[in-house]
């Protein structure tokens, strides 16, 4: 309790998160909140008015949280941080709101109220991990632009290796250099890194060969139906392969069915998130199912 409390005061930043066009979450098929919207994670909502002026920000936001998991072993080794509207308004409403004068302020807005939901949220003394998706665009210096989070880190009591930044490599060509000084910058903090959307658009191979995060997430278009398509299963065969020999670990999202569950689990990916585990949650914890996976 006097964590929240402390988190309450020390509360600046009108609150916000992740640009990530991961699953909505539908109330009507939401697995039980653990626990239930604490009003301490009310609290951390929106910010007073000066603080949305000294921000930047003219909006207020929340945060849901969708675990990916570790399936071999039933826990959740992370909690994606995905930005919602204070009526549960979905990502892409709160992104319309953004622009080139508010992008920053809305990135460390989202990367401090990520961190500090999670740090209420967690149980007493076991802060869970963060997946933070974050803007290339909105760093202008990578170093200057990581003191926030790192205080705020600091401030709550999460260990660094617990926090990890997704990004989906930019279309911009200009850009890698940017996002790879970012990237270097991070790990050198001491924070982990992923690539986000592997295989979709942009997220691709000259990255990775560039750069190696700790993990890669495969994208969902790769994964739909994978149980059927064999040219998607080699693919994802061989990726985990490179990977295997690089040092990162993979995370399969996106994962609807247990057949496609089980087609990833044969070629060695321990990693998921997806529906079929647990829709993301407003401003909670969700409970991840871990359906018994048959061979169908
Ligand atoms: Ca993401």
């Amino acid at each position: 309790m006097r964590l929240f409390q402390n988190i309450r005061r020390t509360f600046p930043e009108a609150g916000i998160n992740s640009p990530s066009p991961t699953q909505p979450e539908d109330p009507a098929q939401a697995p039980a909140r653990v626990p239930p919207l604490l009003p301490e994670v009310r609290s951390l909502r929106g910010g007073c008015s000066a603080c949305r002026e000294e921000t930047g920000l003219n909006f207020g936001f929340t945060m849901a949280f969708q675990p990916i998991v570790h399936l071999a072993n039933r826990v959740i080794f992370a909690h994606e941080a995905l930005v919602r509207g204070d009526g549960q308004e979905p990502a892409s409403a709160m992104l319309a709101l953004v622009d080139d004068r508010n992008k920053y302020a809305f990135d460390q807005a989202c990367r401090v109220r990520a961190i500090e939901m999670v740090s209420v949220l967690s149980p007493a003394g076991r802060p869970a991990r963060v997946s933070i998706n974050f803007i290339p665009g909105a760093v202008y210096e990578p170093k200057t632009c990581i003191r926030r989070t790192l205080e705020t880190a600091a401030r709550v009591g999460m260990p660094l290796e617990n926090i990890i930044f997704e990004v989906t490599e930019s279309e911009r060509v200009e850009d890698r250099e940017h996002l790879l000084a970012i990237f270097r910058e991070y790990r050198r903090s001491g924070l982990r890194t992923a690539i986000d959307d592997f295989g979709a658009g942009h997220s691709g191979l000259n990255l990775l060969a560039a750069f190696q995060p700790d993990l890669l997430k495969l994208d969902m278009e790769l994964i739909r139906d994978i149980d059927q398509r064999l040219p998607a299963r080699r693919i994802v065969q061989a990726i985990v392969e490179v990977c295997r020999d690089l040092g990162i670990q993979v995370i399969a999202e996106g994962i609807e069915t247990g057949a496609e569950c089980t087609a990833l689990i044969d070629l060695g990916i321990e990693l998921f998130q997806g529906y079929l585990f647990a829709r993301p949650a407003f401003e909670s914890f969700a409970k991840p199912l871990f359906p018994g996976l048959g061979r169908t």
